[in-house]
C-alpha cells in the first residue's frame, strides 16, 4: 500500500508571460490539482500513487514522464481516441492570472469507476480527492463518489479538497454533488469561500463566510456528519482547522508572492504529509502553511515545492531567523 493515492485529470498547462491576446512564447508545464498534491507529498519523501487517463499523444507522455521523474507512481490508462486536456494560464497582469480550459471531452475526463477500482486495489493509507473530478463528466463524477465510499468502507483516510472551479460548473451544481460526499470524508479541505458548497448556509446567514460564526456553524455541521477535520484555507491569512476537540489557527508564512497558482494544493500536500507522519493538527497546519509559502514565492504550480530537507528554509523565516 502507498502512503497516498490520488486521482484526477492532469493537463498540459501553457503559461504565458503576458496577455494571451498579444501572443508570444508559452511555457509547457504539467497542471492538475491532484498531481500537484502528489508531487508535493512525494517530494517530502512519502510513497505516492496518481491514477488518471491521458491521450496517446506527446502531451500525455510528457505528463507521465514528469510525474514519474518526481517519484510519483503512475497508474494510468491511455485513451487512444481522445486528446490530453490542455489549459492556458495567462499572466494578464502582475497580480491577475486567468485559466482557459481546453479539456471538454478530453481523455482525462473519461476517468471511470474501473480506473478507480484498479488504483484502490493496491491499497493506500490516505486517498486524496478533489471536487474538480466531479465537474469533468458523469462517469468521473460517479468514479469520485464510488472511490470515496469504497475507501471509507475499507478504513482508508479520505481527504477531499472542494476546489471549486467556476469555469467548469455552477456553485449550485457543485453543491448538489459535493455535499453528499462529506459523509465519506475524514478530512474536508476548503477555501473560506467554499465551505457553503459542502454544508448548508448557517442559520440566518446568507452563506457569506466573512463571518466567523457562519464558518463555525458550517464546520460544526460537517463535524456532525462525521468529518473529523474541517480545514479552511485563507490564503495570505493562513489556515484553520475545526475538530471535535476545538479550533486551531495558523498564520501564513510571510513571503513575497509571485505565483499563487497551486498554493492550495501545496498546503494540502503539507497537511497530509504531516498527517502521514503522525503529527498533531497544529503540526499539520504548520507544514501546510510552509508548503503554501513555497508555492506562492516560486513560479509554477509545483516546481518550487521543497524536499523534506528544504522545509526548514521557510520554517526558519516564520520564526524570524535568517
Ligand atoms: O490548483 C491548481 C489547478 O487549478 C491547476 O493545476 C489546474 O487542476 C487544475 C484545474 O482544474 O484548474
Amino acid at each position: 500500500a502507498v502512503d497516498l493515492l490520488t486521482f484526477g485529470e492532469s493537463m498540459v498547462s501553457l503559461r504565458s508571460a503576458g496577455p494571451l491576446s498579444a501572443g508570444g512564447s508559452l511555457a509547457m508545464h504539467v497542471a492538475g490539482a491532484e498531481s500537484n498534491v502528489a508531487v508535493g507529498v512525494a517530494r517530502l519523501g512519502h510513497s505516492v500513487s496518481w491514477a488518471g487517463v491521458v491521450g496517446a499523444d506527446p502531451h500525455g507522455e510528457y505528463i507521465l514522464r514528469q510525474l514519474r521523474s518526481e517519484g510519483v507512481q503512475v497508474q494510468h490508462r491511455l485513451d487512444t481516441t481522445r486528446s490530453t486536456g490542455v489549459m492556458f494560464l495567462e499572466q494578464r497582469t502582475a497580480d491577475l492570472t486567468r485559466a482557459f480550459y481546453y479539456r471538454a471531452g478530453s481523455a482525462g475526463s473519461t476517468l471511470s469507476r474501473d480506473d478507480v477500482d484498479l488504483a484502490l486495489n493496491a491499497g493506500a493509507r490516505v486517498l486524496h480527492l478533489t471536487g474538480i473530478t466531479a465537474a469533468l463528466s458523469p462517469e468521473a463524477r460517479a468514479a469520485l463518489a464510488y472511490a470515496a465510499e469504497r475507501a471509507a468502507a475499507e478504513g482508508v483516510v479520505v481527504s477531499l479538497d472542494v476546489n471549486y472551479r467556476s469555469k467548469l460548473w455552477t456553485r449550485d451544481e457543485a453543491r448538489a454533488v459535493l455535499a453528499p460526499l462529506a459523509r465519506h470524508t475524514d478530512i474536508l479541505i476548503a477555501s473560506d469561500d467554499e465551505l457553503d458548497l459542502v454544508a448548508s448556509a448557517a442559520p440566518g446567514g446568507s452563506g457569506s463566510l466573512g463571518n466567523d460564526d457562519a464558518e463555525t456553524a458550517l464546520a460544526d455541521e460537517l463535524l456532525g456528519r462525521g468529518v473529523s477535520e474541517v480545514v479552511v484555507k485563507r490564503g495570505a491569512h493562513g489556515a484553520g482547522v475545526h475538530t471535535a476537540a476545538g479550533r486551531f489557527e495558523a498564520p501564513a508564512v510571510t513571503v513575497t508572492s509571485i505565483d499563487t497558482v497551486g498554493a492550495g494544493d501545496a498546503f494540502t500536500a503539507g497537511y497530509l504529509s504531516a498527517l502521514l507522519d503522525g503529527e498533531d493538527v497544529a503540526g499539520r497546519l504548520q507544514r501546510g502553511t510552509v508548503m503554501g509559502a513555497f508555492a506562492v514565492s516560486t513560479a509554477g504550480d509545483w516546481e518550487g515545492l521543497p524536499s523534506r530537507d528544504e522545509l526548514v528554509l521557510l520554517a526558519a523565516t516564520q520564526s524570524g531567523a535568517t
